[in-house]
């Protein structure tokens, strides 16, 4: 039995010590301590013993066991320690290749007129709000005096959430909120995303309004005009500007107004249809209806409202033609726009 056990230690130990695999490692372990292993198959014979030999055999054996174990795991923390040296030496990082190119975007036209716009009439004193671009109808349509079967209500043109909660189809009830929650006299803006249910080489079912009101208790038309022609002068630098009737159902008297054409000057080319002229905005006096409806007295104030596309004002501003650029976020459009 002595024997058989110092036979096991020798070979065992030699084994291991020639073992030169994880597994190898773990094929001896089960060779010697798994179930049918060797080891487990001596301690088994110790039930054939005499009382007095059993202790020493126990003794000898539970030595043996902890011996090879020791040497197992000593070995295989060796193997794992080459395994790593050997993985380490193989990743190469050659730091002599050229870095991989970072993308940098670029701010979209829309943005950059919207900054420049803003800019602009917070220099001449106007407040900027934000609204939800989910609207309920009481805001979107009944405050601005537009009829309950005004064609622009229909679900045709208007994306409907439910009954009476649509996606803005215009900046103006930011206005509405803003006239129910501030006293005149203010002057305010309001750019953002609106939604019409449209879509064409002109149309795009989203786009970009910045809408601006100012009342006070004796705002007029004159103020109107000074304001947009000023406005104008800022944008587009000195020009000429007209101003022809219109109807809104939300301004009385409404106007649209026009710049002199940044391509001909007047002269008339394909872009102005040769009249000369480039519609900019709407605008007009807000209908007393409007003022009545978010509580104002109509008598005791009166106020100016007016509306342009920003799409449109952006491609004025850098000559684009084609309103779905904005949309396409080709990269090689924007690049062009410092
Ligand atoms: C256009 C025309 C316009 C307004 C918008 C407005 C808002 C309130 C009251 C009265 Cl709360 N008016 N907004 C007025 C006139 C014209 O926009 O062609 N926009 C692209």
């Amino acid at each position: 039995m002595k024997e058989t056990v110092a036979t096991i230690r020798k070979t065992s130990l030699e084994s291991i010590e020639k073992a030169t695999s994880m597994q190898e490692i773990e094929e001896i372990r089960i060779k010697l301590l798994g179930k049918k292993g060797e080891i487990t198959e001596l301690s088994k014979q110790m039930k054939g013993l005499s009382q007095e030999e059993r202790p020493l055999f126990g003794q000898t054996l539970n030595e043996l066991r902890d011996v090879v174990t020791i040497n197992l795991e000593t070995k295989k923390e060796e193997l794992k320690n080459i395994e790593k040296n050997i993985r380490i030496s193989k990743e190469v990082l050659d730091i002599t290749l050229p870095g991989r190119g970072i993308e940098v975007g670029r701010e979209h036209p829309i943005t950059e007129t919207t900054t420049f716009l803003k800019e602009i009439f917070l220099n001449m004193g106007f407040d900027i709000s934000e609204g939800p671009e989910i609207e309920k109808t009481e805001y979107n349509f009944d405050a601005l005096n537009i009829p309950e079967a005004h064609p622009s209500r229909d679900w045709q043109d208007t994306f409907y959430i439910k009954e009476n909660e649509v996606l803005r189809t215009h900046t103006s009830p930011v206005q509405v909120r803003y006239m129910l929650e501030n006293k005149p006299p203010f002057r305010m803006i309001c750019p953002g995303k609106v939604y019409r249910s449209d879509y064409d080489v002109s149309h795009t079912p989203m786009f970009h309004q910045l809408e601006g009101l100012m009342v006070g208790d004796n705002v007029s038309f004159a103020n109107l005009k000074a304001i947009l022609t000023e406005f104008v002068k800022k944008v587009f630098g000195e020009t000429k500007v007209r101003f022809r009737p219109h109807f809104f159902p939300f301004t009385e008297p409404s106007a649209e107004m026009d710049v002199e054409c940044v391509i001909c000057k007047g002269d008339g080319c394909r872009l102005c249809k040769n009249s000369g002229w480039l519609e900019i905005m709407g605008c007009g006096m807000v209908d007393p209806e409007v003022l009545k409806a978010v509580g104002y007295d109509p008598e005791e104030y009166t106020g100016f409202a007016f509306g342009m596309g920003l799409e449109r004002v952006t491609m004025l501003r850098h000559g684009i033609d084609d309103l779905r650029a904005f949309f396409e976020n080709d990269v090689r459009f924007l690049r062009q726009f410092k």
